[in-house]
């Protein structure tokens, strides 16, 4: 009994003294913060546009509709965020103030908002109900505060960047704790302004000085993600439609960038692999044609079917899915996207049951110092805390998954550590059928969370050859549907 005791107490030493002897690799760099680590996991959000536009029919307001057509007969913020819930959103970014400058807070800074509206007899307060809704269920809230006014008579002075900073003070003063912060790009010149009804040019690249305001942001807010063409937090993904590049890079060089300066949607939709910060693409797109309700679009939501291709996209391409699903003029989702949002969540359940990969006998090629803590086996092992990973100088290399027996197979799921930094260029994956390794997928980049969909196909064993990263390969999880 001692000697057994004491060749398993000499076996464990040997293996901590194993364990200590291979360094884990070295972050690839950039690597993305805390914060937006925590921002990739939550992979869905919902986007809400709600203002007098929902009430106009506009997409854009002016900027000179009175308060008073604000009036949600029913509105029901646990009604938006439970069916987030339900869907599984972890997130809900509300248009606190859209470009027509109405604030759907009670703000001190400006009669243009709720607190002149018939809704609640002035005594309502939107943003407030849908933080504390987000508190309930909880999910995070985040703020969209359009920087283009079309309302307020200072826009294009500096008078008007004092206000947007006054009110980004109000809005983190009173609605903390906000995950995330919206600065649209978009400016089309003219508006209301206070009567003056003109076209007002600023310098996108200068005028709203925005390093000064983000500072001011952050220091109310740590951990806050900004979002913007951008970045700094995460960048636009470059198009409406719910399409990550392929590739899709985490990383851009933000020189070149600035909120709004157009031409540059290719660039944001694939990220650049050699970008010097770390800005992931996040994909936003409307579960309408339009981001706001219009009662002529009720036929065109869309589908849970095209939900879930979108998914496919935006999540399975490595980037955020920010989905908007705008509320109608009583002031709640509407049944068609209630139901859509029901039929895409039964879709991803469904499509996404059972992880054949889970626990499963895995092989590498190679593994970091043969090391277990590198081992292959982690891949499988449900926990994306550990990876599977290369010696330094090993930037290529195959892992096969035993699945046991036959199994039909329909998506393989794989994500790096991206904590170390996102390495993979190119990848494939094969199956084992009719005694040879037969091609199912070919792609680029993973990052985060990549899906492949597979057409069709029944086997035992499965392969993936990593052909081509910019450094050791560092890979945490590998699940196969
Ligand atoms: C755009 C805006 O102009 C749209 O109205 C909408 O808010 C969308 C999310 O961003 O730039």
């Amino acid at each position: 009994m001692k000697a057994r005791q004491l060749i398993s107490i000499a076996g464990l030493a040997l293996l901590a003294c194993s364990a200590k002897e291979v360094a884990p690799p070295a972050p690839l760099l950039p690597v993305p913060s805390e914060s937006q680590l925590a921002w990739h996991a939550m992979e869905m959000n919902a986007f809400v546009h709600f203002t007098t536009n929902t009430f106009t029919g506009k997409e854009w307001g002016y900027g000179d509709e009175l308060p008073k057509v604000f009036n949600p007969s029913l509105l029901d913020a646990d009604q938006w965020v439970s069916t987030f819930k339900a869907a599984g959103f972890k997130g809900v970014i509300l248009t606190c103030k859209h470009h027509d400058g109405f604030c759907l807070w009670p703000s001190r800074y400006t009669e243009h908002s709720v607190k002149n509206s018939p809704w609640k007899n002035g005594k309502g307060d939107v943003v407030r109900e849908v933080a504390e809704a987000c508190k309930k269920y909880d999910l995070k809230f985040g703020i969209y505060l359009s920087p283009w006014d079309r309302n307020h008579k200072d826009y294009g002075t500096q008078a008007y960047i004092e206000y947007y900073r006054n009110q980004l003070n109000e809005l983190f003063s009173n609605y903390s704790p906000v995950f995330e912060m919206w600065f649209d790009g978009a400016n089309g010149g003219d508006g209301y302004y206070g009567g003056k009804r003109e076209k007002r040019t600023i310098l996108g690249s200068k005028y709203y000085d925005w390093p000064n305001t983000l500072e001011l942001v952050q220091k109310m807010e740590p951990t806050i993600i900004f979002f913007s063409d951008a970045g700094p937090g995460v960048r636009w993904v470059g198009n409406e439609k719910g399409i990550a590049g392929e590739p899709n890079w985490n990383t851009i060089s933000p020189d070149t960038l600035y909120a709004g300066k157009g031409g540059i949607e290719k660039l944001l939709n694939t990220g650049s692999e050699n970008g010097t910060a770390w800005i992931p693409a996040e994909t936003d797109v409307s579960i309408r044609p339009g981001w706001f309700y219009h009662r002529e679009e009720d036929s065109l939501v869309k589908s849970p079917e095209k939900l879930f291709e979108i998914y496919l996209t935006s999540v399975g391409r490595g980037s955020t899915l920010l989905l908007n699903v705008p509320p109608d003029r009583h002031g709640v989702l509407h049944e068609n996207d209630v139901t859509a949002l029901k039929g895409f969540r039964e879709l991803l359940n469904n499509e996404f049951k059972i992880n054949l990969a889970l626990n499963a006998k895995t092989e590498a090629s190679s593994f970091r110092g043969k090391s277990n803590q590198f081992s292959p086996s982690n891949l499988t092992d449900s926990s994306k805390e550990t990876y599977w990973a290369t010696d330094d100088e090993v930037k290529t290399g195959s892992v096969e998954i035993d699945l046991g027996n036959k199994k039909a197979i329909h998506y393989i799921v794989l994500q790096e550590y991206i904590s170390l930094g996102q390495r993979v260029k190119s990848f494939n994956a094969e199956i084992w059928k009719s005694n040879r390794w037969e091609s199912v997928a070919q792609a680029s980049t993973i990052g985060y969370k990549r899906i492949l969909k597979i057409e069709s196909a029944e086997t035992d064993k499965i392969r993936i050859n990593f052909t081509a990263a910019k450094a050791s390969l560092v890979i945490s999880n590998i699940e196969v549907y």
